[in-house]
């Protein structure tokens, strides 16, 4: 199953990075994209671009009758979603399969079971990835509820099942809220997702997020290639990744990546995949699982030499995985920095056009992103510019490089969260490692309270 074009379903850097990966492996690529996207560097570098509809992502990176003719049109024999948009739309898979091009991605109804937090945590503690204490399955019943939350012990979160990415939770500090704040969490699931299914955790007051980014060959076989950091984020936006965590252990790293790709070599996982977990007091507790390529995955890139597009490509493929675990080799430490055209204080959108532009460069520094000089960041879609991925043999040597390289990004024509990384950079307990999910959103409010010259 040789692929010799590839159409790329998404735009912005990542679909850059697709195309990069393609070309490499000597594979034609087809970008689609919006109207408001027609000078965008992703349709440049293909080798075609189909426009699919108007600016809104409903109307174009969202529409599939559009991207299906897109490839039926160029004969595509194989779709890359990216991440976002339909990376993790189970249906369009199946659409994409029943074409006869090949997904380059999971398999649809691994998608699908991942999709709905419950499902994914019954097959996650079925396949043995520890969970946070909690409800079995769904709740409905505030009686049931009440006793579970009981032995759980309060606080505790209630979560929608079609959930995700921090959207619809609710913490219940005790028993006389959780009647109230579940019909709350069943009302806003209902109207934000169409579906008012709830669920019942602990809640842990102050973990990390730690992630295991894995692969698997669809046929019993897997690997994981160590974790990343997502602790750093605010309103549930990651803003700095690292791999591997400045708090775990080699020791655990192989224990914890063990599990997990042996969770995900009994269910015949098939291509990349992250597995989410909170971590607190050197325990680990499933949450989620993204069956997708992520944002971050240039850090794993960086610490393992491999090329994780590639690897996708291949499996899609049908080809074995490139490596076994014993060929896995972690050295060395990474960082991502993520740059959105957005006010660095408040956060605010800030679209426009780029009138100077210098990438940095030299030793281990990366950049991915689509800009250029006189291109104009639409406003319709995701406010990420560009992602700075350093390398350093140490944590520490990656930290001076990182600064380094923020020094040297010249991005004029809007304002960007490249000084936010710039002051991240200069407070000690960043620069320690010593920090957890709600640690970047307290510096923030603190720095309001006390605004530096
Ligand atoms: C939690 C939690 C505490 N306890 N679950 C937020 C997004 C979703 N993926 C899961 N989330 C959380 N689940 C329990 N039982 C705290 C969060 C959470 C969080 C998790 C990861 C990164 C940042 C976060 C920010 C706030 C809350």
């Amino acid at each position: 199953m040789a692929i010799k074009k590839l159409l790329i379903a998404n735009r912005g850097e990542i679909a850059l990075r697709i195309h990069r990966a393609a070309h490499e492996m000597g594979i034609r690529t087809i970008a689609v994209h919006s109207t408001a996207d027609a000078d965008a560097m992703h349709v440049r570098l293909a080798d075609e671009a189909i426009c699919i509809g108007p600016p809104p992502a409903a109307d174009s990176y969202l529409n599939i009758p559009a991207i299906i003719s897109a490839a039926e049109i160029s004969q595509a024999d194989a779709i890359h979603p990216g991440y976002g948009f339909l990376s993790e739309n189970a249906k369009f898979a199946e659409i994409v399969e029943s074409h006869g091009i090949i997904w380059i991605g999971p398999k649809p109804e691994h998608i699908e079971t991942m999709g709905d937090k419950v499902a994914a945590k019954k097959t996650a503690g079925e396949l043995g990835l520890p969970l946070v204490p909690g409800s079995p399955g769904a709740v409905e019943d505030f009686d049931v509820a009440r006793a579970l939350a009981k032995d759980i012990g309060y606080p505790v979160i209630i979560k929608a099942a079609s959930g995700g990415g921090g959207r619809g939770m609710k913490v219940v500090e005790n028993e006389d809220q959780l009647e109230s704040q579940m019909s709350q969490a069943r009302s806003e699931a209902k109207a934000a997702f169409g579906d008012a299914t709830v669920y019942i955790e602990k809640y842990l007051a102050d973990p990390r997020h730690i992630e295991f980014q894995i692969f698997g060959d669809g046929k019993g076989n897997a690997i994981h290639l160590g974790e990343r950091d997502c602790s750093l984020q605010r309103r549930h936006q990651k803003v700095l990744e690292e791999a591997p965590s400045p708090v775990i252990k080699p020791e655990e790293r192989d224990r914890m990546g063990g599990i997990v790709a042996k969770a995900m070599a009994d269910m015949g996982y098939r291509g990349a995949g992250t597995i989410e977990f909170l971590y607190e007091n050197g325990e680990f507790f499933f949450i989620e699982m993204n069956t997708r390529l992520q944002v971050e995955h240039p850090v794993t890139e960086m610490i393992t030499g491999m090329d994780l597009v590639r690897e996708q490509i291949r499996i899609a493929c049908g080809e074995p995985l490139s490596k076994t675990q014993d060929q896995v080799r972690f050295s060395g430490h990474a960082i991502e920095c993520r740059i959105n055209a957005e006010d660095p204080q408040t956060f605010m959108p800030s679209p426009g056009k780029v009138t100077a532009y210098h990438a940095p460069g030299g030793l281990f520094v990366r950049v991915d992103s689509g800009l250029y000089q006189g291109y104009c960041v639409p406003p319709y879609y995701d406010s990420m510019i560009a992602k700075l991925i350093v390398f350093g043999h140490t944590r520490e040597g990656c930290l001076m490089r990182l600064n380094r390289a923020l020094e040297e990004f010249v991005i004029e024509g809007m304002k960007t969260t490249i000084p936010l990384h710039q002051r991240l950079l200069e407070n000690e307990e960043f620069r320690s490692g010593d920090y957890t999910i709600k640690w970047l959103e307290r510096w923030l409010a603190d720095e309001n309270d006390a605004p530096s010259g």
